[in-house]
């Protein structure tokens, strides 16, 4: 049987009291609950205060570039598809830096987990506005206030037909273990944006903040396979903001495309060291 003791326990650089410790409290949760054990799972990251997060697990971890925690995620679930693999990133590191990989990764469709850890600001570099920055709010670069429009990650998500759409809030640790543990058994991309307050460098989305705001969908209350109306529900945000599963959409994944992959892993195989030669001779 799988533990959260078995993902270890460790010191980590994030401000005490930071939204970031609940995350990382719901990921051991989901993994251990599915009784995933570490040598099975896959975190992948890219830069930034969220991406430091494969850190404090102990399990496989790549920590790439800004804005690319998606390209090794998706190189590593090729090469062995029955890796669980999760990528987690920021706001700024997927919807920024990393948007293009956001788009087009959502199409391909691989059957990954990408939790998004949405402070509203870049942490890290301490306090810039990211792409969900609200309107209006001031930062030491932003002095006379945001004016580009927030990106709504999940309305995006969900234009894409992205496969499984969902927001959770780290102050609800019990709600957020349950979509992440559900984004992992889907088969297919799963986007868990996460509501995350950032208490030094964000004074205006803070804990209470969301608190006051955010509502959990009831079942009976949306349909997941409505994709109109999670994406009405997608632009519901100021006085209350929903959480939970908001679009599902099941459908053949990247994977299921490549051929090569029906009689095992790619790592599973064996190949010709001489094939191998062979083939480098051809282009070198
Ligand atoms: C190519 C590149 N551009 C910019 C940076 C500087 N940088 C590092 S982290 C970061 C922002 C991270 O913000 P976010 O992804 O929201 O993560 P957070 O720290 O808030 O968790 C930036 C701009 C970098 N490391 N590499
Ligand atoms: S700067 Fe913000 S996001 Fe980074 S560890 Fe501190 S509170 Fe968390």
């Amino acid at each position: 049987m799988v533990s959260v003791e078995d993902y270890g326990e460790f010191e980590t650089e994030w401000c005490p009291g930071c939204g970031n410790f609940m995350i990382l409290k719901a990921v051991k949760r989901a993994l251990a609950e599915l009784g995933k054990s570490p040598d099975e799972v896959l975190l992948t990251s890219g830069i930034g205060q969220s991406s430091k997060l494969p850190h404090y697990l102990k399990c496989n971890v790549f920590n790439g570039l800004h804005g690319r925690s998606l390209p090794p995620a998706i190189g590593a679930k090729v090469a062995n598809h029955e890796l669980t693999v999760l990528a987690v990133t920021g706001d700024g590191d997927c919807y920024g830096e990393g948007g293009n990989h956001f788009l087009h990764n959502v199409r391909r469709n691989p059957n990954i987990t990408l939790i998004v850890h949405d402070n509203q600001i870049y942490g890290l570099t301490k306090g810039q506005a990211s792409p969900t920055s609200e309107l209006g709010m001031k930062t030491k670069v932003q002095t006379h206030g945001v004016f580009n429009t927030p990106l709504n990650p999940l309305s995006l998500a969900i234009s894409l037909d992205c496969s499984f759409v969902s927001r959770g809030f780290a102050g609800d640790v019990a709600h957020l273990t349950e979509l992440i543990k559900k984004a992992i058994q889907h088969k297919g991309f799963s986007l868990v944006d996460v509501l995350q307050p950032c208490i030094s460098f964000n004074k205006l989305n803070t804990f209470s903040w969301y608190s006051e705001r955010v509502y959990k969908m009831e079942e009976g209350d949306h349909s997941p396979d409505d994709r109109i109306k999670a994406f009405e529900r997608s632009m519901e945000w100021g006085e209350r903001i929903p959480l939970g599963v908001f679009y599902v959409n099941e459908k053949p994944t990247f994977e299921d495309h490549l051929d090569v992959l029906k009689s095992g892993t790619l790592v599973g195989n064996k190949s010709d060291p001489q094939k191998v030669d062979e083939l480098l001779d051809r282009f070198i």
